[in-house]
């Protein structure tokens, strides 16, 4: 295997580092099989940043064999829990040590704010440390049946996991999905999206840094038609964590179960209602409207992309919304501190986003604010509010993914918790009141994986995150995410 050198990147803000450009299998940074790479786009700028290797199935091939070689044949897996739970506390160490560095990565590779990225790298740092702390204190349980037995399960890794995440948080996702694998014992392949692979592969060069053993971190990235699927379907991978599309979503359970009934957690897509009732306080309801929406230019799974406004209250929201959003959102270069909103994260999501807008145009539905691009270059779009709209209208019903939102009116709780409910997607939901009764009944009778009250796309690595119908199934982070890394050993002795 050849060896991929690292190349001197100036990031837009000035700092300069080494980036490392090739796949990273078994403690070492090569170059794929069949020398492709693939150049990676500030998509601010459209200016490209570098080339990395982009992975073939020959080289999971490879990954796999490494990572068997770590879980089967080194400590990695039987050793005290204690020693993982070091060197995550490390990895957790160097990255805080590095984040502003790893903020400036991320903003450049993905477009999002610096701040938002800033935040992103502190969520990171406290889920590692919370795997950390959880990595000896996942065990099981002793069962009593009556005199005569004893009886007992155990915890135990699954062993080679596949982790395949999205572009949105390229750094967030990772960790959410690292972390505890690592922390239960297993070893991990990850593919980063083609897109943005900068962040992962740093990343892999601080794991080598800690002195994480060779095989237990595998990161590949590439497209996701070949090299995701030969990820899905490799008979000794036993385990493959997704997020990202429904439809991809899809793909993977099926391959999963012809390949080899590897189990899946799966995070996919969302179209979250976030509703607002009469008593709500507006100023108190607008900054949570638009993290909602706005937050990672609506690049978020459980974006509030549908909002139910109730009638008591519809027509001074919206005015105040409107004046809200152009009076303190700026849209524009993301290391500038001024702007709330970056850039799309790459061409074809920016595509896909203008073409939601006219969709929703053509369907009738009227625009508050919003709805043009900005700049001649960078692939920016002004938050977009559509109101007016009937529950049928696909800019209602799909998921987009952008700074686009719509407006709908409801008159009874119940009315307008059947129009929330009313969807094939549970990933998050919002409430807005200032009634405990109405928030807690609703919180009840909303059908999604996080229900938020008073405040909105507010993540704690303690606190679980996942969907329910189709946004998928597992959960990431809290205690829960244990439960999708280990397996369960029942011992029953006869005394
Ligand atoms: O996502 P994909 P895309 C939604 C959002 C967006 C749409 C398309 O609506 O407009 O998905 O985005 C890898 N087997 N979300 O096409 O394809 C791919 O390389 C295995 C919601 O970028 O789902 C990448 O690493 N892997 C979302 C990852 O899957 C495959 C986040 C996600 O890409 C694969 C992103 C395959 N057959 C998009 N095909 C969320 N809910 O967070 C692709 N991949």
């Amino acid at each position: 295997f050849e060896h991929a050198d690292p190349v001197t990147i100036t990031l837009p803000n000035g700092l300069t580092y080494d980036q490392p450009t090739g796949l990273f299998i078994n403690n070492e940074f090569i170059k794929s099989q069949d020398y492709k790479t693939t150049k990676i786009e500030n998509p601010s700028t459209q200016e490209i940043i570098c080339e990395v290797a982009s992975g073939t199935p020959e080289d999971v091939e490879y990954a796999v064999q490494c990572a068997e070689n770590a879980f089967f044949n080194t400590e990695w897996a039987t050793q005290d829990p204690k020693v993982r739970a070091r060197y995550l506390n490390k990895l957790a160490d160097v990255i805080e040590s590095e984040q502003e560095l790893m903020a400036s990565i991320e903003t450049a590779d993905n477009g999002k704010t610096l701040e938002l990225s800033r935040g992103d790298v502190s969520i990171v740092i406290n889920c590692i440390r919370d795997a950390a702390s959880y990595a000896d204190k996942i065990n099981g349980r002793t069962i009593d049946t009556g005199d005569g037995y004893m009886n007992f399960t155990m915890k135990e890794p699954i062993g080679v996991c596949g982790q395949i995440i999205p572009w949105n948080f390229p750094l967030m996702m990772l960790a959410w999905k690292i972390a505890p694998a690592l922390a239960m014992g297993n070893v991990v392949i990850l593919k980063p999206a083609a897109v943005t692979p900068l962040n992962a592969l740093y990343f892999a060069s601080l794991c080598k840094r800690v002195g994480i053993p060779a095989g237990v971190v595998n990161i590949i990235p590439g497209p996701g038609r070949s090299l995701g699927a030969a990820i899905t379907t490799h008979p000794k991978i036993r385990k493959a964590a997704f997020t990202g599309s429904t439809e991809v979503g899809k793909d993977i359970a099926m391959r999963a179960s012809e390949s080899n009934l590897k189990k899946i957690t799966l995070e996919l897509g969302g179209k979250s209602a976030h509703m607002v009732f009469d008593d709500a306080i507006i100023e108190k309801t607008l900054p949570n409207l638009v993290n909602g929406i706005f937050k990672n230019a609506g690049q978020i799974c459980s974006s509030g992309s549908r909002i139910y406004v109730q009638e008591g209250i519809y027509d001074e929201l919206l005015a105040a919304f409107k004046e809200y959003i152009d009076n303190t959102i700026k849209v524009g270069d993301p290391f500038n501190p001024d702007n709330f909103q970056g850039a799309i994260t790459n061409k074809e999501q920016y595509n896909t986003i203008l073409k939601y807008i006219d969709i929703g145009k053509d369907e009738g539905a009227k625009i508050l604010t919003g709805g043009e691009t900005v700049g001649d270059k960078g692939y920016f779009i002004r938050p977009t509010v559509f109101y007016d709209v009937n529950e049928d209208m696909r800019i209602v019903k799909e998921e987009v993914f952008g700074p686009v939102v719509t407006i709908s009116k409801f008159k009874t709780i119940e009315e307008g918790v059947a129009m929330a409910n009313d969807s094939e997607f549970g990933l998050g939901a919002g409430i807005e009141t200032e009634n405990i009764s109405t928030a807690l009944r609703v919180a009840k009778m909303l059908k999604a994986g996080t229900v938020w009250i008073n405040t909105y796309n507010d993540f704690d690595s303690r606190v679980p995150f996942g969907g329910v119908k189709q946004s998928g199934y597992g959960r990431e982070m809290g205690e829960e995410v244990y439960e999708c890394y280990t397996e369960v050993k029942a011992v029953r002795i006869k005394l």
